[in-house]
């Protein structure tokens, strides 16, 4: 038997705490996967999904070779092919296609499958050099991006283990307990320490057994309530003037106009009881180190980059961001620490080159004309699945005249639509260069056991296909291992103000957290926090309500605890646990329509019509519906899931999906 030992990874998944991992192996095998004691946020635990890593790694769904179809789109019959005839196959049709529609034909389609730095921006160069069509990436959280950037710039937050040290927290949409373990780990600490803990939210999600206090708001009104919030505490003298006089500009304009809100009208709005939002509001005020935990949820909306706009004026009226470990979490990333250009080289875009947005696929599908989308192909994403307007997504993938590549690691709803499938690898089957949007840790991994089958990296398999499209560019000509290389050798100041010891520790695949830049350096064209934006459609931080429908249940996309959107539901025993698609109503709601906890239901709205349970719930509050979780639509009863009833409207800024801003009604079937 072969010697078993121990090595260093960092988790590649879409999880802002970006774990550093402990593989036990033998260079073929994984046997063990642990959170690395020594990595700063893991400090040795895993979330369940990936504590068995090595299940997804070794699973007998693992797709090892290249695959061609030949059943219909979506049946999921394919025959094994080798990776040099699929190259061929692929760059075949593609000259056909360019010589025919020109290269804008042809769309890539990515998320973040993979975090990870090379395998996440390889494909850039790629499509930039072969001119395809550029997606806009947005699904996630860019609405959020661009309200902080409204008001603080680039700043970045604290980390989230400075929770453990604050005294008053507004978790402020975000399921913690699910979706950001090690942040719910630091606030855990500060309850023990006595520190209070307020949720915000549109239902009693898992993480309120963290907190004193919910706060449950109708959906999309969270820039009202914290305007209101803003409007007790001038009211009651708690501003601190002293901090924005020196850190913040135009925040008289701001004082003045917060006369349009306050906590009565905002019961009305919001739905919080006025009380409760004078109490969270005082005790916020009043804290030593109040800090405000930022998830996405409030700006997947059509509000969405106000809302959070809005509620960063929560931090900087109260002066948070000068006290000690106060301010906010959720605007902190490693963007920047590696040399992103060196990997996704924009020097091969054409500046005008078309852009289709992730959000708009069902539509890009189906409608795009000049020219038509005849190609797509597919990485680190499952559309499928995770898309709106999941009706058109699908219609458009089953399009026969368009040839669609899947580069998957499992035979996803979208791999099954696909004229040649490609095997991908793990995370453990090759190096790359770990970041994080949670925390500013950074970590070099190495390749921990050979690919599992004929599977290949995004980068190799860009190569390959860079060959097979006669490129000559000596960027193509890389291994990925010299891609690693080529991007540590150009390190960004961010990088070299690791000290010594952190960057040999770096050096030797541990995984380190770059320093802590001074809280209130804002980084802003002022350096300070700007509340007035003369340059801005809205020039102060107002509300502004949400467009989501006319139905009578706002449908809101939550996250579950066992999957991460699609991802590790080739995991059997996470499938089980977290149990069948369901639409999560409110006692009254469902007793409206007759609707039976348990009893099939039918949801719709003008997009489509989808099947699936009910669960009836009291956290759930009157006129809000909650769909938790990723499902698949091969296995939905009746083809399609929520993602379905999920509309393709952008955010307000930023482009962003509006996952949460939709409206339906329900009846049992
Ligand atoms: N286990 C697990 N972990 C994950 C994921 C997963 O699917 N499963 N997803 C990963 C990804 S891709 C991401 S982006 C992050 C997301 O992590 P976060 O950005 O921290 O957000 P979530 O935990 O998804 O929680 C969003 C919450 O916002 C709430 N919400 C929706 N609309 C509103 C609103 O108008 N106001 C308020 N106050 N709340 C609202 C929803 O009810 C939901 O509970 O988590 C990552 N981690
Ligand atoms: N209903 C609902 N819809 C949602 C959400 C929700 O909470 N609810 N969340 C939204 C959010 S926040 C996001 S970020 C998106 C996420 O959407 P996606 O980024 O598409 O996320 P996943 O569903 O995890 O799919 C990632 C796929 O990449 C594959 N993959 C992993 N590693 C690699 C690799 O190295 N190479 C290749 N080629 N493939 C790889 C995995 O096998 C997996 O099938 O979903 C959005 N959609
Ligand atoms: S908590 Fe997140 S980063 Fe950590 S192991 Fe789980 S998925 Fe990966
Ligand atoms: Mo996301």
């Amino acid at each position: 038997m072969a010697e078993r030992y121990w090595r260093r990874s960092a988790c590649p998944y879409d999880c802002p705490d970006g774990c550093g991992l402990l593989v036990e192996t033998d260079g073929k095998t994984v046997y063990r996967v642990q959170g690395d004691p020594e990595h700063p946020v893991t400090r040795g635990f895993l979330c369940r999904k990936m504590a068995h890593y090595e299940r997804t790694v070794h699973s007998p769904d693992r797709i090892t070779m290249p695959l061609r179809r030949t059943g219909p789109k979506g049946a999921g019959q394919f025959e094994p092919i080798s990776w040099d005839e699929a190259a061929a196959e692929i760059a075949g049709r593609w000259r056909q296609l360019i010589a025919c529609y020109g290269a804008e034909c042809i769309l890539p389609y990515s998320y973040a499958g993979t975090e990870h730095k090379i395998q996440f921006l390889c494909g850039h160069a790629f499509f930039s050099r072969l001119g395809a069509s550029m997606l806009e990436r947005t699904i996630c959280a860019k609405a959020k991006d661009e309200g902080f950037r409204q008001i603080i710039g680039a700043t970045p937050g604290r980390n989230p283990g400075d929770l453990a040290n604050c005294d008053n927290i507004f978790i402020w949409g975000s399921n913690v307990t699910a979706t950001w373990l090690h942040a719910a780990a630091a606030i855990r600490e500060a309850k023990k320490r006595g520190a209070r803990v307020t949720l915000i939210e549109t239902y009693r999600t898992e993480a309120a057994a963290l907190c004193d206090e919910v706060l449950l708001v109708r959906p999309g009104t969270d820039a009202y309530l914290a305007l209101a919030m803003d409007r007790v505490l001038r009211d009651a003298g708690k501003i601190d003037r002293d901090f924005l006089a020196r850190c913040s500009v135009g925040w008289e304009p701001f004082l003045a106009s917060l006369d349009d809100y306050s906590a009565e009208e905002a019961e009305r709005v919001t739905g919080v009881p006025a009380e409760q939002l004078r109490r969270a509001a005082l005790g916020f005020a009043a804290a030593l180190s109040p800090a405000i935990l930022f998830g996405a949820g409030m700006s997947r909306h059509t509000n969405g980059a106000m809302a959070v706009r809005c509620a960063v004026t929560l931090a900087a009226v109260t002066g948070a961001f000068a006290r000690p470990f106060g301010g906010i979490v959720g605007n902190i990333s490693t963007a920047g620490v590696y040399r992103d250009d060196l990997i996704s080289q924009p020097g091969f875009a054409r500046k005008d080159v078309r852009r289709v947005n992730m959000n708009q696929l069902g539509t890009a599908l189906n409608e795009l004309r000049d020219p038509p989308i005849m190609s797509l192909y597919v990485y680190n994403s499952n559309p499928a699945c995770i898309a709106p307007n999941q009706r058109a997504v699908l219609r458009g993938l089953g399009r026969e005249d368009l040839f669609t590549v899947v580069h998957e690691r499992f035979l996803t709803d979208t791999a099954k639509y696909a004229d040649i499938v490609l095997p991908a690898d793990t995370a453990l089957e090759h190096g790359d260069l770990a970041a994080s949007y949670g925390s500013r840790t950074v970590q070099k991994t190495a390749p921990v056991i050979a690919p599992v089958g004929e599977s290949r990296c995004n980068f190799d398999t860009f190569a390959l296909l860079a060959r097979a499209m006669g490129f000559r560019e000596p960027y193509f000509a890389q291994t990925n291992e010299e891609m690693q290389e080529a991007v540590l050798a150009a390190p960004t100041a961010a990088l070299a103000s690791l000290d010594a010891a952190d960057r040999a520790r770096f050096d030797a695949g541990y995984g380190v957290l770059l320093p802590e830049t001074a809280p209130c350096a804002f980084e802003t064209k002022s350096g300070k926090i700007e509340f007035l934006r003369p340059d801005l459609p809205e020039p102060l931080p107002r509300y502004v309500p949400d467009r989501a429908g006319s139905g009578p249940l706002h449908l809101v996309a939550a996250p579950c605890r066992e999957t991460l959107n699609s991802s590790f539901t080739e995991r059997p025993e996470l499938v089980r646990s977290r149990g069948e698609m369901a639409l999560l109503l409110s006692p009254a709601d469902a007793a409206a329509r007759g609707i039976a906890d348990g009893a099939a239901i039918a949801v719709w709205n003008d997009l489509a019509r989808v099947e699936c349970v009910a669960r009836v719930t009291d956290k759930v509050p009157a006129g809000t519906a909650v769909a938790e979780g990723v499902y698949s639509p091969s296995a939905a009863p009746g083809g399609l899931t929520l993602n379905a009833l999920m509309g393709e409207a952008l955010t307000d800024a930023g482009r962003a999906a509006t996952l949460c801003a939709n409206t339906v009604d329900a009846a049992p079937l």
